[in-house]
């Protein structure tokens, strides 16, 4: 199996957590090196990444690559549970990729543009996305060590890196005890801690300048 992806990308990072939570074997297509990225363009018009391939199979998309594991290369760690428990984990997933990471990575793309290109109302709406997301995210985390509950999930996979870079792009209110508090457990979390050691060297990627903790 290869997996093309960058360590600091916060998607990537959602399908490494996935891999390192079961010690599934893997090779690392790192896209720091030109040849990866030739063979990524090959793969996927939309040079999106990451990207799996298995054999003859390219699977598309972190959530649907953790799907592929779990059905194909199983571990020890269920990331997502049968039945009903499923709905959970999946929902949340899908809340942590559209409302917390894809409002993170408009503000973080609009520094990457140069200033007549830069959207500021969009910056704005993305801002107020991260403080309802948040607050809501508080409230739901009342009592839970992970995401959906006592296991940890598909829905934590996305959640790490999400509310990882989203607190450095807009900062997590310390009246939101519950998320704050979950965003400490995600990065104590060795599968995590892996991906986000991994991805320090390149912390000067992020435009808004990275803080000095994490
Ligand atoms: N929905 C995709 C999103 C993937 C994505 O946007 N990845 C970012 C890196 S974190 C990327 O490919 N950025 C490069 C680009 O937008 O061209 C997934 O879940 O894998």
């Amino acid at each position: 199996m290869k997996l093309y992806a960058h360590p600091f990308s916060s998607y990537c990072q959602k399908a490494l957590i996935a891999l390192y939570e079961n010690a599934t074997p893997f090779e690392y297509r790192s896209l720091e090196e030109p040849a990866a990225n030739a063979e990524l363009a090959a793969l996927w018009p939309l040079k999106r990444f990451p990207v799996l391939v298995d054999g003859g199979r390219t699977i598309l998309e972190s959530s649907t690559i953790i799907d592929y594991l779990q059905i194909h290369h199983p571990g020890p760690i269920r990331l997502i549970p049968d039945g009903d428990a499923g709905v959970d984990v999946r929902m949340l997933d899908r809340i942590f990729d559209n409302y917390v990471m894809t409002p993170m990575q408009k503000i973080v793309g609009d520094r990457l543009r140069s200033e007549p290109d830069r959207d500021a109302y969009g910056v704005n709406e993305a801002r107020a996305t991260l403080d309802r997301i948040y607050a809501w995210l508080d409230t739901q985390l009342t009592g839970r060590e992970w995401a959906a509950g006592a296991i940890f999930s598909v829905a934590d996979c996305a959640a790490a890196p999400s509310l990882f870079y989203a607190d450095w792009a807009h900062e997590i209110a310390p009246a939101h005890v519950n998320l704050r508090a979950y965003r400490a457990r995600l990065l104590a979390r060795p599968s995590v801690v892996r991906a986000v050691d991994e991805a320090r060297p390149y912390r000067s990627y992020f435009p808004l300048g990275a803080p000095d903790r994490d």
